[in-house]
């Protein structure tokens, strides 16, 4: 099948909506994706500098180097966020301009540039929420081991405290990780995001330090006096393509395990699945996991951060060779997308959300979540309907969610601005605001002032 990027538009006329009272509306990005100022003000090399600079890893050799060039131009962002009425920011901090070896010397002026950008947005009426850590590891600490060892996950919660140190007089709210499955399975499976390894054992033992890393890192917040603290993943809302079809059926479940189980369980019960820990027994001896790990992993959270984009669809297909990031996925296929699709090719489907937020809630009851990102890719400039129509469709799901009981607390769109969208470089546009990046130029697109607009409102028309 052919997939196309289209609208969303071709539907039914649809009610008005509003969202609870104190709903959260914001909007995200990353360090590595923005900030540019790569080697300024003491900075060392993360796995993104490196990767990025190995030739075929990116697109057309792109790198973080410049990007948005956030670093200088933030109180000009600033002014951007508050100009659409953000209440919330979520930026993440790159642990390299703090420790630029990963652990070692506390390099002060990366800590001033995160103090600058945090008073320019309380000086603006916008909360920031920060992330410690989205994706860019010292290339220092990649060298000793990276995720797969697990002084990686040590190194993490020392440098959460420096930062909290720092900053938390005035950041309420504490995510440690963004997409742990993308950093461990991206990173250390398939390879195609940095450090490009192709190794399954990696992977999965880089799971387990990253969910450990946040557990220690959650530890040091909290008692260092962090009044909120939230770990951010990217669930995969996955389905047997044929629903009645029970080898369809354990396909699906074996996804759920190595994608969304093996997070879900140890951080929101304390254990992992059995049939997980089956899985990954096939692979390697489980030594790895120490006595009293789990008990760090499921640390108190306030707030689980979900990041959605798309659903999946597998059947049973005996003899289909695995996909390297999903490990021991031998025999199971992914359905194409279907319908209408984003500039990334992922399938559009809002319902899907709903889905997933009222599993979660099912399954794990009592738990609080934040969309942390949602949004698209489309190319061209500032005409964006299709991302209007996307995100319209992503906020009645959420809206959908909230009437069935799930406590959901805000709505981050991915992204504030265009950005290196890591493999893709800057072919990808997510952003809300366009950036030109020869002239540094920034425009609201369409989508920017409609969603201003839906933050006035706290609802759709
Ligand atoms: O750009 C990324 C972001 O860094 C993490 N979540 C998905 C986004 C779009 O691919």
């Amino acid at each position: 099948m052919t997939a196309t990027v289209t609208s969303t538009s071709a539907q039914p006329a649809r009610a008005g909506i509003t969202f609870p009272d104190g709903f959260v509306w914001g909007a995200a990005t990353a360090s590595y994706q923005i900030e540019g100022a790569a080697r300024e003000d003491g900075r060392g090399p993360s796995i993104w500098d490196t990767f990025s600079r190995t030739p075929g890893k990116v697109f057309a050799g792109h790198t973080g180097d410049v990007a948005c060039d956030h670093y200088h131009r933030y109180a000009e962002d600033v002014a951007l966020m508050a100009e659409l009425g953000l209440a919330s920011y979520r930026y993440s901090v790159s642990w390299s301009r703090i420790r630029p070896d990963g652990t070692g010397p506390v390099n002060t002026r990366g800590l001033d540039f995160y103090d600058r950008l945090t008073d320019e947005l309380l000086g603006k009426g916008i909360d920031p929420v920060v992330t410690l850590y989205h994706w860019d590891l010292p290339q220092t600490l990649e060298d000793q081991g990276g995720w797969p060892a697990r002084s990686t996950a040590e190194a993490f919660a020392e440098y959460a405290e420096v930062v909290y140190r720092r900053l938390g007089d005035r950041v309420a709210t504490w995510t440690t990780l963004n997409e742990p499955w993308c950093s461990a399975y991206l990173g250390y499976g398939s390879g195609i995001h940095a450090p490009g390894v192709q190794n399954p054992v990696s992977a999965f033992r880089a799971v387990h330090h990253l969910l450990l890393g946040h557990g220690l890192a959650a530890r040091a917040l909290r008692a260092a006096g962090a009044k909120s603290v939230s770990i951010t993943l990217n669930p995969c809302e996955v389905s047997p393509l044929d629903p009645a079809n029970t080898a369809d059926q354990a396909a699906a479940r074996l996804i759920d395990g190595v994608a969304n189980r093996i997070f879900y369980d140890p951080l929101l019960l304390g254990r992992y699945p059995a049939d997980v820990l089956e899985h990954i027994a096939r692979f390697t001896d489980l030594d790895y996991i120490r006595d009293g790990d789990l008990e760090v992993v499921n640390a108190p959270i306030d707030v689980l951060g979900i990041n959605f984009y798309t659903p999946a669809y597998v059947s049973a297909q005996p003899g289909r060779p695995g996909a390297l990031d999903y490990p021991g996925s031998e025999g199971v296929a992914f359905r194409p997308p279907v319908g209408p699709v984003t500039d990334m090719n992922w399938q559009i489907e809002p319902a899907s959300l709903t889905r997933l937020l009222t599993r979660i809630h099912r399954d794990y009851p009592g738990t609080p979540m934040m969309i942390t990102e949602n949004g698209a890719a489309y190319p061209g400039g500032t005409a964006d309907q299709p991302r209007i129509d996307y995100v319209d469709g992503h906020l009645r799901a959420c809206h959908d969610a909230l009437a069935a009981g799930v406590d959901l607390r805000g709505y981050f769109l991915w992204s504030l601005m265009d950005n290196f969208e890591w493999a893709e470089g800057y072919a990808k546009r997510f952003g809300i605001v366009h950036v030109d990046y020869t002239t540094q130029q920034r425009v609201l697109k369409d989508s920017a002032k409609w969603y201003r607009e839906v933050i006035r409102r706290n609802g759709l028309e």
